[in-house]
């Protein structure tokens, strides 16, 4: 009987129509922009790029608008409608994978970069411009605990603080001083300090589950506002087939040229793309296969929406709500899991991140012939490392953190211009696997807290 296949096969396609539009909204949005820029020769204007973006746009400005309330309330509820003990135990192991995976990206990059060894020693092809904000990485990691505690949250809804540096008077021979002796001073830069307010949440989460009775209320109102988010994000998720389109092709009209990709950045490039892939596509699928027992294949697959999402939006807060809907309604993982591992690990589990500045730095080196001891690359992974975990909890972290893994090994600041020519297109491949690997911790930790929380 071929109707029942017949059947079936139309169900599948059915069931996943979005996911395939969302793919192919990433392929269409590439072969849109490649021929926008053939029809025309000279550049297209900031006005027409805005234009073709608007769209893209308006997607992404309605998946940001629900980050914020989604994340307070499912962190709270999650938290609190869980035991003390349990809620620990789902905690230590997240984190635990967290570090654990983040490290070996670092590690293959690392092991990658050195044997491809893409940085030629030339650095007169490749022209570094422009400077940067002075800071101290000590500043640097005390701004990012500044930011765990808040003194204000409504402020820090909207503005992040950080430490300035203020250049003294030049000396008679017009140098200046170092930067640990230049006076000190603060301010409050635009965005969310989300870092604050995931912190304050879990502690909020902690006190009402220990409240027991009295604290029901808020629980449930925070219960009953992280389901409406989710429901918004159903219908926002209709929009992402489109809104990836003009993204991509959008992004694509902006940029200056393909040729740094296929000349001298190429190979630096070719790098840090085969150190993502073997992450996401070997090493963690192993590592999920080893405590479920189950094959990714399929757990995978049902991400594709939220890693086409992150593909097209670089943004893997902006992913936050896709990748919590595929993780419940296609991978039937526990609300109470997602809910509580997912901000978190949006926040602090950046796999790609870590893989790109441990790469990133090591090339920068190469290409200034520099050679690096063992301890400076052990140097560099701990600064990767902190990095990736602390990028949410630093203004402007994009650069700011790169600089910083930089400074470990005595390079300049000015020198992260080297890479930016590739960056904008390497952070859509970072930001998939930083998707992928919060969306397979959560499966694994779901799968290790399984007993507990049929008990719960
Ligand atoms: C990439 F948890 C959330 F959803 F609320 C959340 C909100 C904001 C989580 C994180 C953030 C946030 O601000 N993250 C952030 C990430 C801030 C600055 C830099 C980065 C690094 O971003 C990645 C990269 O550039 O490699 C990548 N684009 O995963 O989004």
């Amino acid at each position: 009987m071929a109707r029942p296949g017949r059947e079936r096969v139309k169900k599948f396609l059915k069931d996943n129509a979005l996911t395939f539009c969302t793919i192919l909204g990433v392929f269409a949005g590439v072969a849109l922009g490649v021929v926008l820029r053939k029809v025309r020769h000279g550049a297209w204007k900031p006005r027409e790029v805005m234009y073709v973006q608007y769209v893209g746009e308006l997607f992404l400005r309605m998946l940001k608008s629900l980050i914020l309330p989604l994340i307070m309330s499912s962190l709270i509820s999650a938290i609190g409608s869980l035991d003390l003990k349990l809620s620990g135990k789902i905690g230590i192991r997240a984190v635990t994978y967290y570090l654990v995976t983040t490290v070996m990206a670092i590690v293959q990059g690392i092991i990658l970069v050195i044997s491809i060894h893409p940085g030629r020693g030339d650095s007169s092809s490749i022209a570094a411009q422009g400077s940067s904000r002075n800071v101290t990485t000590m500043d640097t990691l005390m701004d990012l605990v500044r930011n765990m505690f808040p003194p204000n949250l409504v402020q820090a809804a909207i503005s992040q603080y950080r430490t300035v540096l203020i250049p003294p008077k030049p000396d008679i021979n017009g140098t200046l001083p170092p930067l640990p002796e230049w006076a000190l001073s603060g301010e409050y830069t635009e965005g969310t300090n989300i870092m604050g307010l995931v912190v304050f949440s879990m502690v909020l989460g902690i006190a009402l589950g220990k409240m027991g009775k009295v604290g029901a209320p808020l629980l449930d109102f925070c219960s009953s506002l992280s389901h409406s988010m989710m429901i918004i994000t159903g219908w926002v998720i209709w929009f992402s087939p489109i809104g990836v389109l003009f993204l991509i092709t959008g992004k694509l009209l902006e940029m200056e040229s393909f040729e740094v990709i296929i000349g001298q950045l190429g190979m630096y490039f070719l790098t840090v793309l085969v150190g993502l892939f073997c992450h996401g596509l070997i090493v963690l699928p192993i590592i999920y296969f080893l405590f479920t027992r189950n094959l990714p294949f399929t757990y995978i697959g049902n991400m594709a929406q939220a890693l086409a999402t992150a593909f097209g939006t670089s943004s893997s807060s902006a992913t936050l709500p896709i990748a919590i809907a595929c993780l419940e309604d296609k991978n039937k993982v526990d609300p109470r899991v997602t809910r509580f591992v997912m901000p978190i690990g949006a926040t602090i589990n950046m796999d790609g991140t870590a893989l790109y500045e441990a790469v990133a730095a090591i090339f920068i080196s190469q290409v200034r012939n520099i050679s690096l001891s063992i301890g400076q690359i052990i140097a560099i992974s701990i600064t990767a490392t902190a990095a990736s975990i602390g990028a949410a909890g630093i203004p402007q972290a994009g650069l700011v953190t790169m600089v910083m893994v930089l400074d470990t090994v005595g390079l300049p600041a000015e020198d992260v211009t080297l890479i930016i020519a590739v960056d904008w297109l390497l952070d859509r491949f970072r930001t998939t696997i930083n998707v992928l690997g919060d969306s397979l911790g959560a499966g694994i930790v779901n799968h290790l807290s399984r007993a507990d929380l049929e008990r719960a």
